[in-house]
C-alpha cells in the first residue's frame, strides 16, 4: 500500500509540468476582465489564484478534482461501519486527485491518531482562557501556538532547496490535522463541561469519531455519522473564500500551516461566513419562540419579512458564487430524511418548511443574487437536535473541517513554487485616471 507522500510524489510532477506549460504557452492569455464593480464589490468574479483540490460552479455546486458530493458519496471510503464519507477518504482526495483504498484510508486514519495528542505547553494554554472567550477565538490561538513544533519553519531556518519545501509543509499540515480534534475538543470541554475527563485518543478509530467521543457525543452512532459526512463536505470549496484565501495568502508568504490556519480560523469566525451556522440556529429559535413550531408556510413568510424589514439578512441564505440550492445542503437534508428521528425534530421540520417559503421571498425582497440555502442553513440544527447545543461552539467544527482544504493548497503551493500574493489596490482618484 502507498502512503500519502508516496503518492503526492508521484502526482507532483505532472501537476508541475502542466503548470511550467501554462507559464511557457499561455502567460499572456487573456481569460477574463475586471471591471470597476470588481474593484469596489470585494473581487467578486475576478479569476485571480489557482487553487487545485475544488472548483465551484455556480449551478452545480462543488466539485472536489472533477467529483460531485454524490460522486464522492459513491466512491470514497467509509469508517468501519459507517456509511458517511469520513475526513480522512476526502482529505486523500484533495491532497491527491485519487480516491484512496480502504487500506491507504484506514492507515491515514491510525497515522492521524498516533500524531493526535497535543503537547502540554498547548494544554496548559487553552486551559488558562476564560470560558467567556469565544471558542473560534481560542482555537485559532491554539492552532497558532502550535507552530512551536512547525517541522517546516525549522527546516528553513536551517536552510532547505525550495523543492523539499512541500514535504516538510505536507509533514506539518497531516500534524496539525490530527491535533485539531483533541485542541477543539478541549476547548469543548474547557468552556461547556468544566471538570470532565476528556478520553484518551482511541488508535482505532477514525479521526471524526474520536472528535466526537472527545467531545463526549462517541456513544451516538447517529450524531458520529453526521460529523463525519459534515466535516468531509465542509472540507474545501474552491480558493476564493474568506477562510480559504486567507490561509493561501499567509502561506504565500512562506509562513508555516499553523501561522497560516489560524489566520484562516479569524476569517472564518464572521458573521458572514462560518459564523452563518451558528447564526441560523439563533434565527430558528428565535422563529420558533416567536410563531412556534406547528406553523404554517404564511407565518413563516411574514416572520421572512420582519427580519428582512429590520435590515438584517436571512441567515443561510444566499453565496458569493452559487446560484442554485448548495449541493452540501442538499445532502445533509438527505442525511435528515434518511433518519427518521431528525424528521421528527421540531427544529428541523422548521428548517426545512423554511426552505419551502424562503427563496420566494427573497426574490420578492430582490437583492441577492441567490436566494437559495447554502450549506449553513441545516447544519447546525441537526447538531441542535443530536443534542449539540451550544451554538457559539459550531463555527469550530467547521474549523476542524476547512483544513482539509486549506492546508491542502498550503502543500501544493509549495510543490509548485507559488510566489507570495500581491494584487494591485488602487484609491478612488487612481481608479478615476484609469477610468478617463
Ligand atoms: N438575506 C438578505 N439579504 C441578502 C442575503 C440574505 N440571505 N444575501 C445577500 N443579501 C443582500 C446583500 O446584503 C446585499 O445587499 P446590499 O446591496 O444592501 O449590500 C445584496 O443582497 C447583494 O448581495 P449578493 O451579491 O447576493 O451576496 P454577496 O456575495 O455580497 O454576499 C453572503 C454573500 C453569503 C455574504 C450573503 O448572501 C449573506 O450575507 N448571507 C447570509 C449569511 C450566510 O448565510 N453566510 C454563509 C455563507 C456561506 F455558506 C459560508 O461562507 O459559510
Amino acid at each position: 500500500t502507498k502512503s500519502l507522500k508516496e503518492t503526492l510524489q508521484e502526482v507532483i510532477p505532472s501537476k508541475q509540468e502542466q503548470l511550467k506549460k501554462l507559464k511557457a504557452e499561455h502567460a499572456q492569455t487573456v481569460v477574463g476582465d475586471v471591471k470597476v464593480e470588481n474593484i469596489i464589490g470585494g473581487m467578486r468574479g475576478i479569476k485571480a489564484m489557482l487553487w487545485e483540490a475544488s472548483v465551484l460552479d455556480p449551478n452545480e455546486g462543488i466539485r472536489f478534482h472533477g467529483l460531485t458530493i454524490p460522486d464522492c458519496q459513491k466512491v470514497l471510503p467509509t469508517a468501519p461501519g459507517g456509511k458517511e464519507i469520513i475526513a480522512e477518504s476526502m482529505l486523500w482526495l484533495l491532497l491527491t486527485g485519487q480516491v484512496p483504498s480502504e487500506a491507504q484510508t484506514r492507515q491515514l486514519s491510525r497515522e492521524l491518531a498516533e500524531k493526535g495528542d497535543l503537547p502540554a505547553f498547548v494544554e496548559k494554554l487553552v486551559d488558562s482562557f476564560p470560558a467567556t472567550l469565544h471558542p473560534m477565538t481560542q482555537l485559532g490561538m491554539g492552532v497558532a501556538a502550535l507552530n512551536h513544533d512547525s517541522l517546516f519553519q525549522a527546516a528553513y531556518e536551517k536552510g532547505i532547496k525550495k523543492s523539499e519545501y512541500w514535504t516538510y509543509m505536507l509533514d506539518d499540515c497531516i500534524n496539525l490535522i490530527a491535533r485539531l480534534p483533541a485542541l477543539a475538543a478541549r476547548i469543548y470541554r474547557n468552556v461547556y463541561k468544566p471538570g470532565t475527563p476528556l478520553p484518551a485518543i482511541n488508535k482505532d478509530l477514525d479521526l471524526v469519531g474520536n472528535y466526537t467521543t472527545m467531545l463526549g457525543f462517541g456513544d451516538n452512532h447517529n450524531l458520529t455519522e453526521y460529523l463525519r459526512l459534515y466535516i468531509a463536505l465542509h472540507g474545501d470549496h474552491e480558493g476564493g473564500n474568506a477562510s480559504a484565501h486567507t490561509s493561501h495568502l499567509v502561506g504565500s508568504t512562506l509562513s508555516d500551516p499553523y501561522l497560516s490556519y489560524s489566520a484562516a480560523l479569524f476569517a472564518l469566525a464572521g458573521p458572514l461566513h462560518g459564523l452563518a451556522n451558528q447564526e441560523v440556529l439563533r434565527w430558528q429559535l428565535a422563529m420558533q419562540a416567536e410563531i412556534g413550531s406547528d406553523v404554517s408556510h404564511e407565518q413563516i413568510k411574514e416572520y421572512l419579512w420582519k427580519t428582512l424589514k429590520g435590515g438584517q439578512v436571512v441567515p443561510g441564505y444566499g453565496h458569493g458564487v452559487l446560484r442554485q440550492a448548495d449541493p452540501r445542503f442538499i445532502a445533509l437534508q438527505e442525511f435528515c430524511d434518511a433518519h427518521p428521528e431528525l424528521q421528527e425534530s421540531s427544529i428541523i421540520r422548521l428548517v426545512k418548511k423554511t426552505y419551502e417559503v424562503a427563496p420566494d421571498v427573497l426574490k420578492e425582497h430582490g437583492k441577492t443574487k441567490n436566494p437559495y440555502p447554502n450549506v449553513d442553513a441545516t447544519s447546525g440544527c441537526v447538531l441542535y437536535h443530536y443534542g449539540l447545543k451550544e451554538f457559539k461552539y459550531y463555527t469550530v467544527i467547521f474549523g476542524v473541517s476547512r483544513a482539509l482544504g486549506a492546508l491542502t493548497q498550503l502543500v501544493w503551493s509549495r510543490a509548485l513554487g507559488l510566489p507570495i500574493e500581491r494584487p494591485k489596490s488602487l484609491s478612488m482618484d487612481a481608479l478615476e485616471m484609469l477610468i478617463k
